[in-house]
């Protein structure tokens, strides 16, 4: 009886324990939403040229070209809290703008852009107006885009498996940068901040972070989950990266991930302002700012 009483006290304490340790890494009280209720928040990104939050809602569902895709807009007051929300900054249907199922979020002098299925699309980021919109042929599912210091986006097609690079400077050229094997439904990218223009890429299907070199030949940086990974930004000396089936968000190490928020699935296309990172919970309808450890 007495080691059964042991046994049971110290599994009992070994629970307690990790318990504890999970709430202090990981299972913090969930942040709260800076906005809510939206449909589908996709990704949630800052401008800095400009001061403006953004927020990209599929509206319905990712793939499917309804019309009735959504930007939303606003700034954050000194508390913390949004102000000068415009949910319907840039709505399908509304001032002659044609968006279904906006996701990654980029942008370039006056406009903000975002991929749409099988288009990518400008808008005005004062007005929100249409600027070019441009058609990716044979595009499936385009998911996140990057803009390039040299004014050509590169574009994840999470379907096709490939990597597009669109040039809105030449007459909205579109070529395909990499279409390798390991792609493996490609979707957050993002671009060395060190100015060297090699292009990072996460894996859907295979959880990896790859790194495609100038001739678009890929290779392995490091694998970071079993697959479901989403957005991927750098901040402060670090890559913070989604893992949406997890519903967490890593630091991309050189040794491996380091999970430093474990919420509900569903967490999409992370960005930043430069202090924190900025995160859509898609499933749950909302967006919340995370500072990191
Ligand atoms: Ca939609
Ligand atoms: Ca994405």
């Amino acid at each position: 009886m007495g080691s059964h009483r042991n046994l049971a006290f110290l599994l009992s304490f070994l629970a307690a324990a990790g318990c504890a340790r999970g709430q202090e890494s990981t299972e913090a009280t969930p942040p709260e939403a800076l906005l809510s209720d939206l449909d589908h928040p996709e990704s949630f990104q800052f401008d800095p040229a400009t001061g403006w939050y953004f927020v990209s809602c599929i509206v319905g569902k990712p793939g499917e070209k309804d019309g009735n895709g959504e930007v939303v807009r606003f700034r954050l007051a000194e508390d913390g809290k949004p102000v000068d929300v415009r949910l319907d900054f840039v709505r399908g249907g509304k001032n002659g703008v044609t968006l279904h199922a906006p996701k990654g979020i980029a942008f370039d002098g006056s406009h903000l852009w975002v991929t749409d299925v099988d288009h990518v699309r400008a808008f005005d980021k004062e007005t929100g107006a249409p600027g070019p919109q441009i058609e990716i042929p044979d595009a499936k599912f385009l998911n996140d885009l990057v803009a390039s210091p040299d004014g050509a986006f590169y574009v994840s097609d999470t379907m096709e498996g490939k990597i597009f690079r669109v040039e809105p400077h030449d007459g909205g050229r579109v070529s395909v940068y990499s279409e390798e094997e390991r792609l493996a439904n490609p979707n957050g990218l993002a671009l060395d901040p060190g100015g060297s223009g090699r292009l990072l890429v996460l894996t859907w299907k295979t959880g990896e972070l790859l790194q495609v070199h100038a001739n678009g030949t890929t290779g392995l940086l490091v694998k970071l989950s079993e697959g479901g990974l989403d957005g991927i930004v750098w901040l402060e000396g670090a890559w913070y990266v989604t893992d949406y089936k997890a519903g967490k968000v890593l630091v991309a190490g050189e040794a491996g991930p380091r999970v430093i928020f474990e919420g509900k699935a569903g967490l999409a296309d992370l960005g930043t302002d430069g202090k924190r990172l900025l995160v859509p919970s898609m499933e749950e309808g909302k967006v919340f700012l995370l500072s990191p450890e």
